[in-house]
């Protein structure tokens, strides 16, 4: 899971005095893991305070650096709870195409259904037949109910489907959309009333508005974070496609920038590859530690 820097930092760190070229090194890894300029600037400062000419190790250097990271992103982590009273609690995923949107609702669908929670999903990518037959698959593994009708708009199948999972008592409502740029200013504003039409409903809804990115994404997620939410707003994220990702220190910036928790992230194809985000976690992956 998540990139690796533990090894290559501590290729650095061998018992000898810090000196400016042992911070050269450390800068130039941070910033390939793609964690931003910015903050690699402030990691490199506060290391060089505490231990310029001083002998270091490479697990003090790695201490530091996970307190500094720690510092910017526990802050904003936040447990994913479903509330009860929203009968049901409704999810809308979101993002550009091929993020993980539809593999981590048949994930999120089949971790509630083990959790004996009633579960139905709406269908509302309805461009593509292959894309409801995806979800269909996903929906059956998960033992949750499938809502979809073909050929419909995508706001009206939503209503129809979120009145359709209250008149059935569901606890949760997914909601799937086709994957698209949010530069597309007809499909931002179709996904806009997508949104506004359940808030007929229930002004609440959706209780959870959820940014897909895909692990890969690296600086890249941030300008999709940038744009998406400059329509609709966002309530956190999910991480996708992590176990082989090589960019994750964007993960870092993402957080500190916006100020949103990641609520899962995924690390597979299979139905159970979905876990909660630990930042004590992700940073001990992170550094090897
Ligand atoms: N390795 C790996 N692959 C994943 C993960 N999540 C999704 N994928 C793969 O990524 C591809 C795209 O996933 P989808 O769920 O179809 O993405 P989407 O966002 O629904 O795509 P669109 O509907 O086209 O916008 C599929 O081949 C998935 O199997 C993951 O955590 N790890
Ligand atoms: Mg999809």
């Amino acid at each position: 899971m998540f990139t690796k820097l533990g090894k290559k930092i501590t290729s650095i760190f061998t018992n000898k005095k810090l000196d400016d070229s042992m911070l050269e090194e450390l800068e130039e890894i941070l910033i390939t893991a793609d964690i931003s300029y910015d903050i690699t600037e402030r990691l490199i400062n506060t290391i060089k305070k505490q231990k310029f000419g001083k002998d270091v190790k490479d697990t003090e250097i790695k201490e530091i650096l996970k307190e500094e990271l720690l510092k910017i992103i526990s802050p904003y982590q936040e447990e994913f709870i479903i509330d009860d009273k929203e009968k049901p609690f409704s999810i809308i995923m979101i993002g550009v195409n091929g993020s993980g949107k539809t593999t981590t609702i048949g994930k999120l669908a089949n971790k509630y259904t083990k959790e004996n929670k009633s579960v139905s999903v709406i269908a509302c990518d309805t461009f593509r037949i292959a894309a409801t037959e995806q979800l269909a698959d996903w929906v059956k593994e998960a033992n949750a109910k499938l809502i979809s009708k073909e050929n419909a708009n995508p706001s009206g199948l939503a209503y129809d489907g979120y009145n359709k999972a209250k008149a059935e008592n569901d606890d949760i409502v997914l909601i799937d959309t086709a994957g698209r740029l949010a530069n597309n200013e007809s499909l931002m504003a179709e996904l806009e009333k997508i949104i506004k039409t359940i808030k007929k409903i229930n002004t609440n809804a959706p209780n959870k508005t959820i940014l897909v990115l895909d692990g890969n994404g690296g600086q890249n997620s941030l300008l999709q974070m940038e744009k998406f939410s400059q329509n609709i707003k966002i309530d956190g994220f999910i991480i996708t496609k992590t176990e082989g990702s090589s960019k994750s220190g964007f993960i870092i910036s993402l957080i500190e920038k916006y100020k949103k928790p990641i609520y899962f992230i995924t690390d597979g194809e299979q139905i159970e590859d979905i876990k909660n985000f630990s930042p004590d976690t992700f940073l001990n992956t992170l550094l090897e530690l």
